[in-house]
């Protein structure tokens, strides 16, 4: 009989496929290099992510947000560097992220100013780029954010182009139905005959958009991020009937899933801008009975609030059609992805997506999937060792397998 590996060769058989497997990430802000400059990435924008503004503000609280704000791109980051970078350690997973970015990429990471950095930038083209910092982060595929109102990124898909085969599409759905009737008059000027009150001739046109959008952008699931409030059923809200009379039937025809970001308070700080959404605890009911009613719809879920991790693994052991995805946004750090990722292989098996990267800069690939891909694979090695204690030893390909039935999820 074959010895148990001891945990040291474990993790490096374990690690090494990981490292080695091609992933799939299911959620990103990221665009196929055709739609131009939409498409972020280089020193600046890494620098500037919003996750380090709302760092910046927490070094420097006597800095208006107004006078940053008026700040160009390059003296923000400038700024940014100084005072999270120079003056005092990186030590938040955000700092942390650039540094890796540089270090995977070859630059000095101690640097007291950028330029080296931007030197280094100003020589890419972003198409030979987005190659090599897939190859870097060993990222196959990964799945963009379409929003049809954005008016930087509509113009190109109305034009058409020919698709990067590894940018797959994703039609957002917030900017049309949150809120209502805030979407309304974009509606309209896009041409589809709706009124303000959700009459039928309004929901059939909604879902006309949906259609429409689907095509164009060959959306292989709809995505929407929701606030923490948001409750099914509730015949009062727009909200839930704009979700339960369009984007369903519409998921259902299409035979595509639905994402659900649950638990964002949005803009609890306007003055911060896209650094100023918060979290709040949600509604696991809600998640249950949506999965109950609409059995036929598959959907992806992930929620913002470390206190509702427990139960959502808890619905979806009882609804085979929730697929809990990601440690997403605030639970986007070390220590919480490993209490996550660990408390979802005991409850789930091997049937959840364990990440996504969320990456709004294509450069942060490179450190969001190598942090992740680190913590993950400490998790896999113990659960394995505790496979090896029973004298369950496996093998290289079903590790292999293994990994590949987490992350290569295929829509
Ligand atoms: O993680 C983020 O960058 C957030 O600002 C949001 O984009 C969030 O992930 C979302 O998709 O709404
Ligand atoms: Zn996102």
């Amino acid at each position: 009989m074959p010895h148990a590996p001891s945990r040291k060769q474990l993790h490096t058989l374990v690690s090494g496929v990981l490292n080695k497997t091609p992933l799939v990430d299911l959620h990103t802000h990221l665009y196929d290099p055709a739609l131009g400059p939409v498409l972020l990435w280089g020193i600046d924008e890494l620098v500037t992510y919003h996750y380090l503004v709302a760092e910046f503000f927490r070094a420097r609280p006597d800095f208006g947000y107004d006078a940053f704000w008026a700040l160009s791109k390059t003296d923000q980051a400038d700024l940014i560097w100084r005072e999270l970078f120079v003056l005092r350690s990186p030590l938040s997973e955000a700092c942390r992220g650039v540094l890796t970015v540089l270090h995977r990429l070859g630059l000095d990471t101690k640097t007291k100013d950028l330029k080296q950095a931007r030197r280094y930038f100003q020589k890419r083209k972003a198409r030979d780029y987005v190659d090599q910092v897939l190859k870097e982060a060993n990222i196959k595929r990964l799945y963009m954010t379409n929003d049809p109102m954005d008016p930087l990124e509509a113009p190109g898909w109305e034009k058409g182009f020919d698709r990067d085969p590894r940018f797959l599409g994703v039609l957002r759905l917030d900017s049309a139905i949150m809120n209502w009737p805030d979407g309304a008059s974009r509606l309209r000027a896009m041409g589809y005959a709706v009124d303000d009150g959700l009459t039928g001739n309004t929901l059939s046109q909604i879902r006309r958009y949906l259609n429409t959008w689907c095509d164009r952008f060959d959306a292989r699931y709809m995505a929407i991020s929701l606030p923490p409030t948001f409750r099914y059923p509730d015949i009062h809200s727009p909200l839930t009937t704009l979700i339960t009379k369009t984007v369903i039937p519409v998921a259902a025809e299409r035979d595509i899933p639905v994402a659900m970001m649950i638990g964002v308070k949005k803009l609890v700080n306007p003055a911060l801008r896209l650094a100023g959404d918060s979290v709040g605890k949600s509604d696991i009911d809600t998640v249950e009975a949506l999965a109950r009613d609409f059995g036929n719809i598959r959907f992806l879920l992930t929620m913002l609030a470390r206190e509702n991790m427990h139960e959502l693994c808890i619905a979806a052991r009882k609804f085979k059609n929730i697929t809990p995805f990601g440690c997403w946004w605030f639970l986007n750090n070390p220590s919480l992805i490993n209490e996550i990722t660990r408390m979802r292989l005991e409850t789930l098996g091997l049937s959840f997506v364990p990440q996504h990267s969320d990456a709004r800069v294509l450069d942060q690939l490179i450190y969001k999937w190598a942090h992740s891909r680190t913590i993950i694979g400490e998790a896999l090695t113990d659960k394995y060792a505790d496979l090896c204690a029973t004298g369950w030893l496996p093998t290289k390909s079903e590790i292999e397998r293994d990994v590949k039935q987490l992350f290569d999820i295929a829509l």
